[in-house]
C-alpha cells in the first residue's frame, strides 16, 4: 500500500502528540479534533481500510479497540461514554488510507452521524 502521513508518523519522521504505545499499536491525537478528546488509534503495520484486513489481522482489530477503550477508561469517560469510528472510503469519509480508530469523547454525541 502507499505511504501516508500516518506512517510517517509510525515511523517519527513527522512530529505528533502520542498519548499511546505498544507493539503493535500507536496513538496520537487528531490535529483537526472533533470533540474534547479526539485521539486516532493506528496499527504501527499499516492496512489502508477496513476492506484490506482479514482474517490475520483479527487480533491487531481488536487490539485497537481495546486501546481505546483502555485510554477512555483511564482518562475517566467510562460512565459518560465515548465513541469510536472506523471511516472506510469515500462514502465513510475516509482521508489518510492506514486504517485508524477515531475515540471521540468530553461531549455529548449526536446520531445519526453526518
Ligand atoms: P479519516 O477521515 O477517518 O481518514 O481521519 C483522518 C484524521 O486524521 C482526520 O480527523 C484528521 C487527522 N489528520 C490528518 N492529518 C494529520 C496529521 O498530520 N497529524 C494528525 N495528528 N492528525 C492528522
Amino acid at each position: 500500500m502507499a505511504d501516508t502521513i500516518f506512517g510517517k508518523i509510525v515511523r517519527r519522521e513527522i512530529p505528533a502528540d502520542i498519548v499511546y504505545e505498544d507493539d503493535d499499536v500507536l496513538a496520537f491525537r487528531d490535529l483537526n479534533p472533533q470533540a474534547p478528546v479526539h485521539v486516532l488509534f493506528v496499527p504501527k503495520h499499516a492496512i489502508a481500510t477496513l476492506n484490506d484486513a482479514g482474517p490475520a489481522d483479527a487480533e491487531l482489530l481488536g487490539k485497537l479497540l481495546l486501546a481505546a477503550a483502555s485510554y477512555a477508561k483511564q482518562h475517566g469517560f467510562e460512565k459518560d461514554g465515548y465513541r469510536t469510528v472506523i471511516n472506510c472510503n469515500e462514502h465513510g469519509g475516509q482521508t489518510v488510507f492506514h486504517l485508524h480508530v477515531h475515540l471521540l469523547a468530553g461531549r455529548r454525541m449526536t446520531w445519526p452521524p453526518g
